[in-house]
This record gives structure tokens, sequence and C-alpha cells, in this order.
């Protein structure tokens, strides 16, 4: 598991080509504002108005912006500037939103990663960008990030600081870092802002790089389509760092819209539904299987949360079903939201009809924003036929961090990002999701590389091949079964489970189930079959067992 990290030659983020640069800069989607003054200038127009609520700490906008110059100063003071990269672990709660513009402020570059992630992924972040830093909590639901931190800074050379929030053990206490504001500095709206992380296909981590631009206009975008306002109090319930709950429009959205941001690490129905009867929480974003929890709860308890408007759905298929629980059980609107780290974010509208609610991912957020859906040959298919969704646009990234080669896969030459997705466009305009091309395993929003967790499963010394497919799930839209052809020192499922745990990979990747088979399908070309070891998983459910856990 300690491989040595080393740093990456130089990656470089692919930005969009002159004449489309110019194009959105003059039609005013791209403007030369970066997200540090942005905050600056909201922060002076709403001054002792909160900003931000967790728990029983309450952040006006001047305290807010205060703060995030007090932390952008100690970070300098460490020697953190413009162009570092600084991997970012944090559960939600306030001191996210700080680092996150202390960082945009000094011209940092965060990493977004999440709070599941471990070793492997940590580990990979770090080799690719060569962070200097990386910020933690101490210990939550007993797992100890201060522990996974010595690991890495043991392996990644290029870390010079762990900072915790919280106790800091040996490492640097965040809190503790705080100094009076400094000069920073200049920052270009053509700057890197963040990075986002993709789902991915495939073992390599993918980064997404995102600038003030065409970030700052993912956000305002989202705000316009949502209807946020200063009014808005958004309660930011999945993990922050993702782009759904930070950008579309999320906290990041709320915050600059002039709204109230409140904070949870628990998303549970009970902590969530009292947070929006006290705090007076107007939209939230959820994904499928948490907002179908909600719905059971909701259902059964009726809890008052009268304020509650928008709920936001997205990051895999909600169905049909589901959807139409939502405005009776929660006396709120549905919003279907079908986005993806990469840019491209859909929204149903606030006025359209039920159907268009209940039944479609939504219209593409922006004007500029283009889609084709295209057949196996690259032939645009008429409406209502499902092909591959390909999109360009003001906040779709042109290629991936560093991967020139992948970039040729996934980009096509003229900057089109091929996403993977199966959909088709009904008659106002709304995409449907059908599906996917690729293998990628939506796992209820986490979204999981086969590839990366067949490589992992072959490092076992009883593993012999392997193949990760998707299976439906009525619940998580989507769980993971391994099938493995063992060697004679045939491993138990446990056994995987605890080698996959001890390599350091995020235990959402841990498949669900592992089936043992002495041979795989194949195809034509003689390539695994996933379609019919998907048939084959089927036929042992309603007919004869099979060696599975
Ligand atoms: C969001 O972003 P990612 O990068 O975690 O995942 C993107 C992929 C999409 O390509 C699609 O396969 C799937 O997640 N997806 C959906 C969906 N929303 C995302 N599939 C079906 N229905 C939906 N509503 O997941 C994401 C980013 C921004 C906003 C919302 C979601």
């Amino acid at each position: 598991m300690s491989a040595p990290v080393t740093a990456t030659m130089h990656p470089t983020a692919p930005d969009w080509p002159p004449e489309f640069v110019e194009r959105y800069v003059s039609a005013g989607f791209w403007r030369s504002e970066t997200f540090g003054g942005v905050l600056k200038t909201v922060a002076g127009r709403m001054g002792a108005q909160i900003a931000l609520v967790d728990g029983d700490r309450r952040l006006s906008f001047e305290e807010l912006d205060r703060s995030v110059d007090e932390l952008a100063a100690g970070f300098a003071g460490l020697g953190l500037g413009k162009g570092d990269v600084v991997v970012v672990q944090l559960p939600n709660r306030a001191a996210f939103v700080e680092v996150v513009f202390a960082l945009f402020r000094l011209g940092s570059v965060p990493v977004f990663a999440l709070p599941a992630h471990r070793s492997v992924e940590i580990g990979a972040f770090c080799s690719f960008t060569g962070a200097k830093a990386y910020i933690v909590a101490d210990v939550v639901g007993g797992f100890d990030y201060r522990e996974l931190a010595a690991d890495i800074r043991a392996r990644a050379p290029s870390l010079a600081h762990v900072i915790v929030d919280g106790e800091p053990g040996p490492f640097l206490a965040l809190d503790g870092l705080r100094r009076p504001p400094v000069d920073l500095p200049a920052i270009d709206a053509g700057d890197l802002a963040c990075f986002q992380l993709s789902g991915g296909t495939t073992g390599i981590p993918k980064l997404i790089a995102r600038r003030h631009r065409d970030y700052l206009y993912n956000v305002r975008a989202s705000v316009e389509a949502c209807d946020f306002n200063e009014r808005t109090v958004y309660l930011a319930a999945l993990p922050m760092g993702h782009n759904f709950p930070m950008a579309c429009p999320g906290f990041l959205g709320t915050l600059l819209a002039g709204g109230r941001v409140v904070v949870t690490d628990r998303p549970t129905p009970d902590v969530c539904f009292d947070l929006i009867a006290r705090e007076n929480v107007t939209a939230t974003a959820l994904v499928p299987p948490l907002a179908m929890v909600w719905l059971d709860v909701a259902e059964m308890t009726k809890p008052q949360v009268p304020s509650l408007r928008i709920l936001q759905v997205g990051g895999a298929k909600l169905g049909h079903e589901a959807a139409r629980r939502v405005a009776p059980a929660l006396g709120c609107r549905l919003q279907q939201v079908f986005g993806m780290a990469e840019g491209l974010i859909c929204f149903t509208a606030p006025e359209d009809p039920d159907d268009v609610v209940l039944n479609t991912q939504g219209k593409p957020m922006s004007t500029a924003d283009e889609v084709r859906i295209v057949d196996g040959d690259g032939n645009d298919v008429p409406d209502g036929v499902t092909g591959h969704l390909l999109t360009r646009g003001p906040y779709t990234i042109r290629g991936y961090f560093g991967l020139s080669e992948q970039n040729a896969a996934s980009f096509t030459p003229d900057g089109f990002y091929r996403s993977g997705d199966l959909v088709r466009r009904v008659a106002g305009g709304q995409l449907v999701v059908e599906g996917r091309d690729t293998d990628q395993i939506n796992r209820g929003g986490e979204k999981i590389a086969a590839e990366e967790v067949e490589n992992f499963l072959l490092g076992h010394e009883g593993v012999l091949d392997v193949a990760v497919v998707g299976l439906p799930d009525g619940y998580l839209g989507e769980r993971t079964c391994a099938f493995v052809l063992p060697r004679s020192s045939r491993p138990t499922p446990n056994d995987l489970r605890m080698f996959l745990k001890a390599s350091g990979l995020a235990a959402f990747k841990i498949p669900d189930r592992f089936e043992f088979l002495d041979s795989f399908p194949t195809t034509g070309v003689g390539k695994i079959s996933r379609k019919t070891l998907r048939e084959t998983l089927k036929a042992m459910h309603s007919g004869a067992g099979a060696a599975s856990a």
C-alpha cells in the first residue's frame, strides 16, 4: 500500500481556444471577476446579515469575509501562494467555506477530495498535482484523518504542510494559523480556481481544472436558473466538495446571491427536518437514495417544513415514482438536476409543468451550451432517439488536467466532451438520461470506475481475472458486483473486501457482491461481455443459486 508518491512533470490544464475565449468574454458570460473578489463585494453589501450557520456558530458576511482574509494571511505565512495546490478533505462545516475562500483569495488551488477518500485517492491527487498542503479534520465518525495524513505525508515529498481543523496532533492547527490580513497577490479571472474530480471510467484520477471565470459563470448561471437570491436559505447536506452542492447553485451560489448557507455533516432526515424548520431553509440538494430516505420518513412523520420551496435531486436518475412523492411528502417543488463535474448542468425549471419535472432531467442552463446527441458513428440523431451526449460550452472543460492521451478519447477534435451518458431529447428540449455507454457504475450518485476496482482486485493472489459490473438496484440505482475467476487458493468475499480496504480504497468502491465463475462469457471479439455477466446474475437471482455474497 505504501508506494512512494511522486510528482508528475508539469501537468497542464487545457484552456479554451482564443476564439471561444473572445466569444464568451464578449457575450458577458466570462467576466474579469474572481471568487475572492466577489465575496468581498457581496460582504460589502450584506454586512451584518448572517451568511453561514453551523450548529450554534453564525457568521455574518462581514465576519466571514474577515475570517477568510485572516486564514489567507495564515496560509501565505506558511509560504502557500498563487498556483500552489492544496488537497482539502473536510466534512460539511463552516471551516470548509472559510478555507475554500481563503485559498481562492490567495490564488492557491484546492482539490476537493471527498470525506470517503482514503490513501489510494488522496495519494493520487498529491502525486498528480504536486500538492503542497493537505487540510483535514481531526476525527470524523470514528475515522482519524490525521493517521491518513501521516501515511500520505510519508509518501508525498511535495507535501510541506498538513493542516488540521480540530485537535492537530503532530500537525498544524487551522485556527492557530489566523493572522491579521495582509496584501495578497493579484488573481486573474483566467487563473485556476480549483480542481473538481471526475467520476471516471479508468484507474487514473481525472482532475477537472476550473478557472475563476468559467466556474463563476457556472455559479451565476445556476443562480439565475434556480432563482436564488438574498432570501434563499440553502442547506448543504451533500458533501460540499462535490460540484452539485458547491456550485449548482450550491453554497457558492447562495453566498454570491447574498443568501444564507446552513451546513450539516449529517444528512439524515431527522437532523435535516429539524434544521429546515429551525433555520427556515428554502432549498437543498440530494442524491436519489437520500431523497428516498427523506420521503419515507416524511410520509411517516409529516415534518413541519413549510419554508422549503425547492428540493433539487441529481447525481443519478430519480425514478418517476420517487419523483411523484416529493411534493405531497415535503410540500415543496422538485427540481431535477443532471450535471457533471466536467461542466454541463441541466435543470428542470420552477415553472415547468409536472410532466416535465417528473419525467425529464431538464434543459442545459446556458444558451451557450452546445449539446449534440449522436449515434455510434458520430452522426446526430433526431429528437426522441437515444444517443451519446456530447457537449461544449462556457463552463465545460476542454480536457482533463495533465492527461493528453486520455483527452483524445474523452473529447472530440473540435472540443466536445464525450460525457458517456446515453440521453434523448424530448419535445420541450429537455433531456432524459437513459443510461451510460462506459464502464462507470453510478452507486446512488457515487461514481465508480470498474477498471480501478478490477486493477486492485487483480493484485490479490487468489484472483486470476475479474470483471466489475453495475447491477440495477431499486434503492441505489446500481450496486456493484465483482465477477471473479479464482485461482486454486480461492479467496472468500470477505478476504477480498478486507484486501480492498487494506489497499486504502474508499469504502464506497468496495463491491457489494462477489460472484465466483469458472470462465467469463466473451463477446464476438473476445472481450469480456459485461452484458452477459449482468444477465447471468439476473438468472442466478431468479433461479439456481451460485457461490456469492
Ligand atoms: C454529478 O456530477 P458527477 O461528475 O459526480 O457525475 C456526472 C454523471 C453524469 O455524467 C451522469 O452519468 C450522472 O452523473 N448523473 C445523472 C444525473 N445527474 C448526474 N444521471 C441521471 N440523472 C441525473 N439527474 O453527478 C452532478 C454534478 C452537478 C450537478 C448535479 C450532479
